[in-house]
């Protein structure tokens, strides 16, 4: 008679709360920075910010792309800001980001 072996599926079970954890983790790496420059045509954003756990980056000033266009239209160069970075297709990407209250 055919069964699965009952390793297996406490195997996958764990796996998928392993993934399902580390999406949550990673989702919620929020980075301090403060706007230097904004080049709307490239959809590019000039950042200084601090460490980035998740891109395992130091703190500093580089240029990211953003995620969508209309997330430039939110902030200006001075402002600070929260935001979320990841690899996307090879770049460098902000994700989501907020102005600093
Ligand atoms: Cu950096």
């Amino acid at each position: 008679m055919f069964r699965i072996p009952m390793f297996r599926i406490i195997l996958s079970a764990l796996a998928a709360v392993l993934l399902a954890a580390g999406a949550a983790f990673a989702a919620n790496h929020k980075v301090n920075g403060e706007v230097v420059k904004i080049d709307k045509p490239a959809g590019k954003i000039t950042v200084k910010h601090g460490p980035i756990k998740n891109l395992d980056m130091d703190a500093m000033t580089m240029v990211f792309r953003v995620a969508d266009p209309a997330m430039l239209d939110q902030v200006k160069a001075g402002d600070k800001v929260r935001f979320e970075a990841d690899r996307v297709n090879g770049a460098i990407t902000i994700t989501s980001m907020d102005k600093s209250k």
